[in-house]
């Protein structure tokens, strides 16, 4: 029987209350209310291009600003994909991609073998998006993400103007890499793909 990869989250701190369920086999339904749209649109996104199911629930300190809640966002999400993986078997292990989103165009690439690594690039000077979605906090997700995901990651923003369609390209580039990556390969089900023999 094939392993149910699903996983659930509830996390507390000073500045954050997450709860977050991630089924890595799911369909794309997702149910997402952190306080902050446009992250919300983003995970959404995740969830729809990705076929996760996702729901999330935050409550932040986003009078402060948003990068708390975002972060700690990064941080359950990448918790629950590792959990929800377990020992990874049958998986292909690696995805990647260029990503556009009209003008923008993306580069993503992503290895879940355990060894966490995130290397960003992006234009200098993006503007935020909307009054208060500062655009820096695209890469504070994905280092958050990665590093709890123990995924090496790489995103490179190769061009854009809008920033709303830069970081739509980079969240629909992770769900689909993630997608592809955490797909089982019935050639090798049951087998972790690695000459290790352990990811
Ligand atoms: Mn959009």
């Amino acid at each position: 029987m094939a392993d149910i990869r699903k996983h659930s989250i509830h996390r507390k701190t000073g500045e954050t209350e997450i709860r977050l369920a991630l089924d890595i086999d799911g369909a794309g339904d997702a149910s997402v209310d952190t306080g902050v749209p446009f992250l919300d649109h983003m995970l959404n996104l995740l969830a729809k291009h990705g076929r996760f199911d996702l729901s999330v629930e935050a409550k932040g300190d986003i009078e402060i600003d948003y990068h708390h809640t975002v972060e700690d966002t990064g941080i359950v999400l990448g918790q629950a994909f590792a959990a929800a993986l377990g020992e990874k078997r049958g998986i292909f292990r690696y995805g990647s991609g260029h990503f556009p989103m009209d003008e923008a165009l993306v580069l993503v690439a992503v290895d879940l073998g355990g060894r966490p690594f995130v290397d960003y690039r992006a234009p200098d000077g993006v503007p935020h998006i909307g009054d208060k979605f500062n655009f820096s906090l695209v890469e504070e997700f994905l280092r958050a993400f990665a590093f709890n995901a123990l995924a090496n990651l790489h995103v490179e923003v190769l061009r854009g103007r809008d920033p709303h369609h830069m970081a739509e390209g980079v969240f629909k580039g992770l769900a689909r890499t993630l997608d592809e990556a955490s797909r089982v390969d019935p050639r090798i089900a049951g087998s972790v793909p690695s000459t290790k023999e352990v990811l």
